[in-house]
């Protein structure tokens, strides 16, 4: 069995779970969260690591126990304390942490004092009324606590971009290796970028006579195989996503990759444009009568119903076929237009990398600059800044900036919205310095009208730069909080600010659809990682996705301009 990365991530990350369920020091909890998110932002492969014998304890955050367990996992496939953990506990009662509202106490409290174990029986209790009679829940909570359930249930079929591209890097990699495979590719909503994806889709190209699909099911990630065929098979991977697979000829490649990579709806409307021509399209190619003319490459179909080609982010028919007749396409931002990173942690806040260290990363990556954005004082589990701390820090990246070659450090924050829409920190340190990021980090069941009052007020700050992930969703965890974005683009257009597309896979926030509307109402964004850690400046490509599934040109997006432009921008 490989282990992935996200498998040791989601071992650690059930253990504190249970720790924290049973009520153990916070520490001990904290210790085996960021384990989990480290090993989770990595790029190197860990069981790589185990097997070539390296040092597992290099790697920050990592120490002789957690390396030891690591270790345990990659061998075993297990970890021995998860399963005493389980034995002890539940296995099950973690998923209820799942559930927006229920934090470790109140998941304890369910637990001893009604001995519910899994979502069945809560949803089972909620449905009879039983668990608002206990004490500090009530009807409200319970109410609350069966919405999320019913959209736990619904999210638990989809899996998170960031995870399905692991699993599919390592898939590939296989199915390259029998000799005789050609193209391989993963069409669908993964090709498209969304933030989360059904199943996988592979497309495959061979050479005659080869077993393409034996080779696929034997696969070792293979938990079962729902069927295979000469041309087409489908399995469930261990971490139960479903992939397909289907063998075309090299004639057909492109209509197959068009077919395939949809949307469906996308699909539907080029179909019907090249009906009105007299056409027919599907899968194999582009027919004239009978006669086949086309299909080779998706351009190639395109070009038969007199269309550019249309990059897959924008297939989601919501306008790019009308644009793409216009000759108006969007000119896609790409990963290399990006010349900073706007939203980085460090050890001062709640990163794990120095100041010097996350610098010399983004060097490495290519980038001018990057703003060193902590959390303000009001995050305290964070351990965010007072105003005394943030011009201590203030000093330092001065004086980091003046040994430093290469690379610009704009100073920076990620100031608290308070519950009144005033920022955590006084006006006099914020003028000191080059970016302000404001975000909400609490409080997030406040009214539409309330949350959406409040940022604005929070926008008015003559300091405010940007609007930190504006909707506050987590992917598959946390709903959005409710805000008027129409309301809050205005606003942001009308006081100089912008929005920021966090990249970070969980988040993806401002989504497509608000990124596309604030580049039409004007508003340009600020696309970054909000990195704890050097690999964390990775997540820009997510962001990249999702800002061109939002349509957005290099224009569009301020930390594509130069360090004396973007600094032109800042300024108010
Ligand atoms: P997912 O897997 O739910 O994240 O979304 P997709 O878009 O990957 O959808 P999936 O896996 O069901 O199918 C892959 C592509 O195949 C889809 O994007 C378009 C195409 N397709 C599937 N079913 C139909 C259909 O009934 N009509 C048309 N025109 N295309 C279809
Ligand atoms: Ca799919
Ligand atoms: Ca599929
Ligand atoms: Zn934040």
């Amino acid at each position: 069995m490989p282990i992935h990365n996200n498998d040791i991530k989601e071992i650690f990350t059930r253990v504190a779970d249970l720790l924290e369920i049973k009520g153990e020091n916070q520490f001990r909890v904290r210790a085996y969260r960021n384990a989990a998110r480290t090993i989770g932002e990595l790029s190197q492969n860990v069981a790589d690591m185990v097997e070539k014998g390296e040092d597992l304890t290099e790697i920050s955050g990592i120490g002789k126990d957690l390396a030891g367990k690591i270790e345990e996992i990659v061998k075993t496939g297990t970890l021995k304390m998860l399963q005493d953990l389980e034995k002890e506990t539940s296995p099950e009662l973690t998923k209820l942490l799942q559930i927006p509202g229920l934090g470790a106490k109140r998941v304890k409290l369910i637990y001893e004092k009604l001995g519910i174990t899994n979502v069945k029986e809560l949803k089972e209790s909620a449905e009879k009324g039983i668990l608002s009679k206990l004490y500090g829940l009530g009807e409200k909570t319970e109410k609350k606590i069966l919405r999320e359930i019913g959209r736990l249930e619904e999210s638990e079929k989809r899996f998170n971009i960031a995870a399905a591209e692991q699993i599919a890097d390592s898939y590939i990699q296989y199915l390259k290796k029998l000799s005789g495979v050609n193209d391989v590719i993963i069409a669908g909503s993964y090709r498209r970028r969304k933030e989360t994806v059904g199943d996988l889709d592979i497309l495959t190209t061979c050479e005659q006579d080869t077993d393409i699909m034996e080779h696929f099911v034997k696969y070792e990630d293979v938990s079962e195989v729902i069927s295979k065929g000469n041309t087409k098979s489908s399995v469930i991977l261990r971490s139960g996503i479903q992939v397909d697979i289907r063998v075309f000829t090299p004639e057909s490649y492109g209509s197959a990759l068009l077919y395939f990579t949809g949307s469906k709806a996308h699909n539907i409307a080029i179909r019907k444009i090249a009906q009105e021509m007299g056409l027919k399209i599907n899968e194999y190619g582009v027919f004239k009568t009978d006669k086949k003319i086309a299909g080779k490459s998706e351009e190639e179909v395109y070009k038969q119903i007199d269309l550019p080609y249309i990059p897959p982010e924008l297939r989601e028919n919501r306008g790019e076929i009308e644009s793409a007749r216009k000759g108006k396409l969007p000119n896609l931002l790409e990963l290399g237009d990006i010349r900073g990173d706007l939203h980085i942690h460090t050890e001062w806040s709640d990163g794990h990398f120095t100041i010097e260290e996350m610098a010399e990363a983004a060097r490495e990556r290519g980038y001018e600059y990057i703003a060193i954005t902590e959390h303000s004082r009001h995050t305290s589990v964070a351990n965010g800044l007072t105003p005394e701390r943030l011009a201590q820090q203030i000093r330092r990246i001065d004086e980091i900036n003046h040994k430093l070659d290469g690379i610009t450090i704009l100073k920076g924050i990620e100031v608290d919205i308070l519950e009144d829409g005033s920022l955590d920190l006084p006006d006099e340190i914020l003028s000191k310095l080059d970016i302000v990021i404001c975000s909400v980090h609490y409080k997030f069941n406040l009214s539409r009208k309330e949350q959406t009052a409040r940022i604005i007020n929070a926008l008015q700050n003559p300091y405010t730069n940007v609007l930190g992930h504006p909707t506050g969703r987590m992917i598959n965890k946390r709903e959005p909080y409710q805000v008027d974005m129409e309301k809050i683009i205005k606003c942001a257009r009308d006081n100089n600010c912008f929005l920021e597309l966090n990249s970070h896979p969980d988040r993806l926030d401002l989504n497509d659809i608000h990124c596309k509307m604030a580049k039409q109402m004007g508003v340009k964004i600020a696309i970054s990682t909000d990195a704890h850690s050097i690999n964390g400046l990775d997540y820009m490509r997510y962001g990249i996705g999702q800002g061109r599934r939002g349509w957005l040109e290099p224009h569009d997006v301020i930390n594509t301009r130069t360090l004396s432009e973007l600094q032109k921008l800042l300024k108010k």
